[in-house]
């Protein structure tokens, strides 16, 4: 029996039948080294392995589990909705409803395409602002991870490049050739190519906090200068809040700075762990989408009723909540406690906090952008990483992810977690 057997006879048998032993490749362990763990349940903020090991967990899904793990809410919506079939292919009032909220809580989004990945949003983004601008270019930034989209995974983040190949083999030169690449934080370079470009430009697609290079924060000024510059040229602005949406405060970045993006691609949290994405905007943008439009864009199990209901289930949850004051305390907390730690030990480290969202860079300075990030001593990351694990804390497996916090982790796991991470700290060599 699959459930009889430990970790490490799991991931051999996996690895016969998967590549990698993985269906996403970071979940592999490649950049921190080691045999990944299965995971057999989680609860709250922890998780228990195939090894009968608990964890504090601070991947939380990569996300979704704002609310901690198997919520008892999310978990009811889901029961409820399961008794009436998993899916139809027609319109149903779920979708209808998860609209509703993602207008009512994201400022800048009119009209809604639900699909099933954050991929899939971004995907749909970069096709519907070319179709509407009718430009074919469109910038992205190094480090920033847009989901395996041929024409982002240039220069991408997250396990692309934990895995050293932020180039994707399989992509056409053709394709990445419409695909701009420049620094985030660098508003000369933005302004050179819109000067000489400007005018085949589709649109910006950006992670407004980059999250796939470790965590990154705008210079002050920086992301206005995105929206000036693609207001100036009739270029689109995309955010890609596939991780910051409903994290960063309900309606995501673009909330906390006060700037209006055209699109948005959104994910995660809005399916509480169910296969979700979003796309999102004007509505005289969203409109150019097929049925209405010329823009094709589909998919069998868009707005599908289980992950709607989970999802609207974790959406009112935050509304009910409002755990936002909470997680920039608890973030504050963390990021206090590992700094204070590398200040005993005489360690440079950097720890870019927002809310529930940390990352952690053993580097002098801070990082402003992809070069930056790629410069830090990784290797104590991953002492870091294994220690925290031997002592029931689970750090994302890469230097080049973002840890996340979830309201489950108040109290004792917090305590205990930042317990943990202060000895690791101090057992760097
Ligand atoms: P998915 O296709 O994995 O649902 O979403 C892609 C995506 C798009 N945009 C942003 C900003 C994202 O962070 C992601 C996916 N995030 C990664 C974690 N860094 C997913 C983890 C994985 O690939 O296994």
């Amino acid at each position: 029996m699959l459930t009889d057997m430990d970790s490490s006879q799991l991931f051999q048998r996996a690895q016969q039948l998967m590549p990698g032993g993985v269906n996403s490749p970071v979940r592999a362990f490649r950049s921190v080294g080691g045999a990944p763990f299965f995971t057999q349940s989680a609860n709250g903020a922890r998780l228990t392995t195939a090894d009968g090991v608990e964890l504090i967990d601070f991947v939380c899904t990569w996300g979704p589990a704002i609310h901690g793990h198997n919520d008892p809410d999310i978990r009811a919506a889901v029961a409820t909705a399961l008794e009436h079939g998993t899916s139809f292919g027609t319109p149903n009032p779920y979708e209808v409803e998860m609209a509703e909220l993602i207008v009512e809580l994201v400022p800048s989004v009119e009209k809604v395409r639900m699909c099933n990945s954050g991929t899939e949003a971004t995907m749909s983004a970069i096709r519907l602002a070319r179709g509407y601008t009718g430009r074919d270019k469109i910038i992205k930034f190094a480090g920033c991870y847009h989901g395996h989209v041929d024409s982002l995974l240039v220069k991408a983040g997250s396990g692309a490049l934990t895995l050293g190949n932020p180039d994707s083999a399989g992509i056409p030169a053709s394709f990445a050739a419409e695909t701009i690449v420049l620094d985030y934080n660098d508003a000369e370079g933005l302004q050179r190519v819109f000067s000489d470009h400007g005018d085949e430009i589709a649109a910006i697609i950006v992670e407004p906090y980059p999250a796939n290079c470790g965590l990154i924060l705008p210079d002050a000024g920086y992301l206005e200068r995105l929206r000036e510059t693609c207001t100036a040229h009739g270029s689109l602005l995309i955010f890609d809040e596939v991780m910051t949406g409903f994290r960063v405060a309900a309606g995501g970045v673009q909330e906390r700075v006060g700037i209006t993006p055209d699109l948005t691609a959104l994910g995660k949290i809005i399916g509480g762990g169910l296969p979700v994405g979003a796309l999102g905007g004007r509505a005289e943008i969203m409109d150019y989408l097929a049925p209405l439009g010329p823009v094709y864009q589909a998919g069998t199990l868009s707005g599908n009723p289980l992950a709607m209901a989970a999802g609207i289930a974790s959406l009112k949850k935050l509304q009910q909540q409002d755990p936002y004051p909470l997680f920039e305390q608890l973030g504050a907390q963390i990021r206090d406690t590992l700094l204070d730690a590398a200040a005993a030990k005489g360690l440079p480290l950097q720890v870019p906090q927002v809310g529930s969202m940390f990352a952690l860079f053993f580097s002098e300075s801070p990082v402003r952008n992809f070069g930056d990030a790629t410069g830090t001593a990784t290797d104590r990351f991953s002492q870091l990483f294994h220690h925290a694990l031997e002592h029931g804390v689970y750090l994302p497996p890469s230097a080049y992810e973002t840890c996340f916090l979830c309201t489950a982790h108040d109290g004792d796991a917090i305590e205990r977690a930042a317990e943990v991470l202060a000895e690791g700290i101090q057992s760097i060599r």
